[in-house]
């Protein structure tokens, strides 16, 4: 009967397909797959984008022949369908999207196949409706639901469906900017391009790294090893070799703490005034940078783990989580120890879940694993106070000695805080955004100092050591104008921005005294000065940063963008500074004091040498040809 109705409105198969399907995804993406919508915004691009990918699919069967069109459109409805269920299954299971590399790694598929059962619904059958519809009509009704346009037709029908996906890219584009280049979350993939399109872009994804990684033979390792050795071993011993031997570490990543809010103060307060104290009795590095890229958050656990770089584009975490590595938890876990990290946020962000797995860590504690609800979330997600007070527990139940990694996220851009959280008021200037920043500051300033006081009194702390730093900047150059106004400066030069990247970095060990040290350092050199000070010499690694506590042979520290600070010079765009004064001593494209020698050119080509090493072990996959630990 409605079959019969729907073949003589003589409404095209394929738009009648498209309707169906689009329907259906929606209903999918929004009642069945958890994902969540945060804005109006979020909802139309959910809403748009499933009608917008089956046209553009369903619209190729114009240019078949009825019989082939008909087949097209059958076949389509059916497999596109089976894509969608399978990702609704592995979801129910993992909460997360299938990805190429998730669906041929053998421990998932097997973790699936045992539960697979208890995932399959009766009701899902409904989800194969619109593939009956269409699959009856299109061989009953052939004759009056196909079309045949001529080509003019045809070619407009396909204009239309890709300016409809361009539309919904568009629309992305706006709600996440960069989203494509810098695939944070599959979650977002899917909730703004769809999931079809994720899967397509995944596919893409996965063929460019495995061709890089195809052409790779292992041949580049020695050159890498000899430059590393060169370069970046600490030779000497420090004087705190092994001083902290077998104790626990509680490393914490403060999100989006920079080092200019460090003994500042704003309206004539102390915006950190824990972390001002927690100077007096810690290892704190003053010249300290960051050096993420895209990957932010992540980019910055890869280095800390890795003392490698992070990639110049995309998040690592994500392109190359299937990578062999030679991360911190795998070596510590050599020593007994026990690794695990502590973040309140969906696994799935940043490809978390995988990549963690990959490194070496034993545990994950993520969303799930906290109790979250509208009193104690703003923003991101769980309150840094709520996030260190739920998580003693599993960390007083964890075996002994442990890796703990927390990381934070109150402090996120755009730095929401309620008012009872706020105990200092914001700044004044033309930027929200920095104004909101010092009061959300202060907050996990509190949360720390808190955290503190609860691993005393759970009897963590003594047993201890702390490594605390910011993971990357969290005011960006949009903010400059207030920027120059908060710290005092005309403008924000060049060398300002390589100065504003600096990040607080503490190693605070109960019971020593420390001091503040003024040697440029950087997220790369945490691997090394932290296995050291654990006794842990690790001979054959092969890093690009250096032991902080050891004479060095390394000069500089590189940002990610091909930017530097060493010793004496600050460089930056073809622009060299004198670190000191951070007077402008070269310019390439200014001609300042073009006569006078560019000293920043040497340190400059070392940089590029050393980044590109790094990145030719990341994209072809170089470790997996390396033996380390080769005397053991
Ligand atoms: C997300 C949190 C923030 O889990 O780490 O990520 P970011 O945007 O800073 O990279
Ligand atoms: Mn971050």
């Amino acid at each position: 009967m409605l079959l019969r109705s729907l073949s003589r409105i003589q409404l095209p198969l394929y738009i009648l397909a498209s309707i169906l399907f689009g329907i259906k995804t929606y209903v999918v993406y929004r009642f069945m797959f958890n994902i969540s919508i945060e804005n109006v915004m979020q909802e139309l691009i959910l809403f748009i984008n499933p009608f917008a990918s089956a046209f553009l699919f369903f619209a190729i069967s114009v240019w078949f022949k009825n019989r082939r069109q008909m087949k097209f459109l059958r076949y389509g409805t059916l497999i596109g369908t089976l894509i969608l269920y399978f990702n609704l299954v592995f979801y129910r299971n993992f909460t997360d999207f299938i990805t190429i590399p998730v669906l041929f790694q053998g421990s998932n598929a097997a973790d699936l196949g045992s539960s697979a059962l208890a995932l399959i619904h009766l009701s899902d059958l409904l989800l194969f409706l619109d593939v009956a519809i269409i699959w009856i009509l299109s061989k009953r009704y052939d004759g009056s639901v196909s079309v045949n346009y001529n080509k003019r037709n045809r070619a407009i029908v396909l204009s239309a469906s890709i300016l409809f996906l361009l539309g919904n890219y568009v629309l992305a584009e706006i709600e996440r900017p960069q989203l494509l280049q810098r695939t944070f979350d599959r979650e977002y993939l899917v909730k703004n391009i769809g999931l079809f399109n994720y899967h397509i872009y995944d596919v893409a994804l996965h063929s460019k790294s495995k061709a890089q990684r195809v052409l790779a033979d292992g041949n580049e390792m020695p050159d890498i090893q000899s430059y590393v050795d060169e370069n970046a071993t600490s030779k000497e011993e420090s004087e705190l070799f092994g001083i902290a031997k077998n104790k626990n570490v509680i490393f914490i990543s403060l999100e989006s703490v920079q080092s200019f809010v460090i003994n500042n103060t704003v309206n004539g307060e102390e915006v950190t005034p824990f972390m001002n104290d927690l100077i007096e009795e810690s290892y704190y590095f003053e010249n300290f940078y960051h050096q993420t890229e895209q990957g932010k958050t992540s980019d910055h656990e890869f280095l800390i783990d890795n003392s490698m770089y992070p990639l110049p584009r995309g998040a690592v975490f994500f392109t190359h989580g299937q990578n062999e590595f030679n991360a911190t938890p795998e070596i510590l876990k050599e020593h007994g120890y026990y690794s695990s990290v502590f973040h309140a946020n969906n696994k799935s962000f940043w490809n978390r879940d995988v990549m963690y797995e990959n490194l070496g860590y034993d545990q994950f504690y993520e969303e799930s694993a906290y109790e979250i609800n509208e009193e104690n979330s703003i923003g991101w997600g769980l309150k840094d106070k709520s996030f260190f007070e739920q998580s003693v527990k599993y960390l007083q139940s964890l075996p002994e000695p442990y890796y703990s990694r927390f990381i934070t996220l109150t402090n996120h851009y755009p730095f929401e805080l309620s008012e009872e959280d706020a105990s200092i008021d914001q700044y004044n200037s033309n930027s929200r955004t920095l104004n909101q920043y010092f009061p959300t500051v202060r907050y996990t300033d509190e949360a720390l100092e808190q955290f503190f006081e609860q691993l005393k009194e759970s009897g963590e702390y003594e047993n201890s050591i702390f490594v605390i730093l910011g993971d990357h900047y969290g005011i960006s150059d949009f903010h400059n104008k207030a920027m120059s106004m908060y710290l005092d400066k005309e403008k924000i030069t060049a060398y300002d921005h390589v100065q504003l990247q600096r990040v607080p970095f503490f190693i605070h060990i109960p019971g020593q005294e420390g001091r503040v040290i003024s040697d440029v350092a950087g997220q790369i050199d945490v691997k090394p000065t932290l296995l050291r000070l654990l006794g842990i010499e690790n001979e054959d690694d092969i890093t690009f940063g250096t032991d902080l506590f050891a004479a060095n042979n390394k000069d500089f520290i590189a940002l990610r963008d091909g930017s530097f600070i060493s010793e004496d010079y600050v460089y930056s765009k073809d622009q060299c500074f004198d670190r000191e004064s951070g007077e402008l001593i070269y310019a390439k494209t200014t001609g300042v004091e073009d006569d006078a020698e560019n000293a920043c050119q040497p340190i400059k080509e070392k940089v590029d040498k050393e980044l590109s090493y790094s990145d030719q072990i990341i994209y072809g996959d170089l470790f997996r040809f390396y033996k380390f630990n080769a005397n053991d």
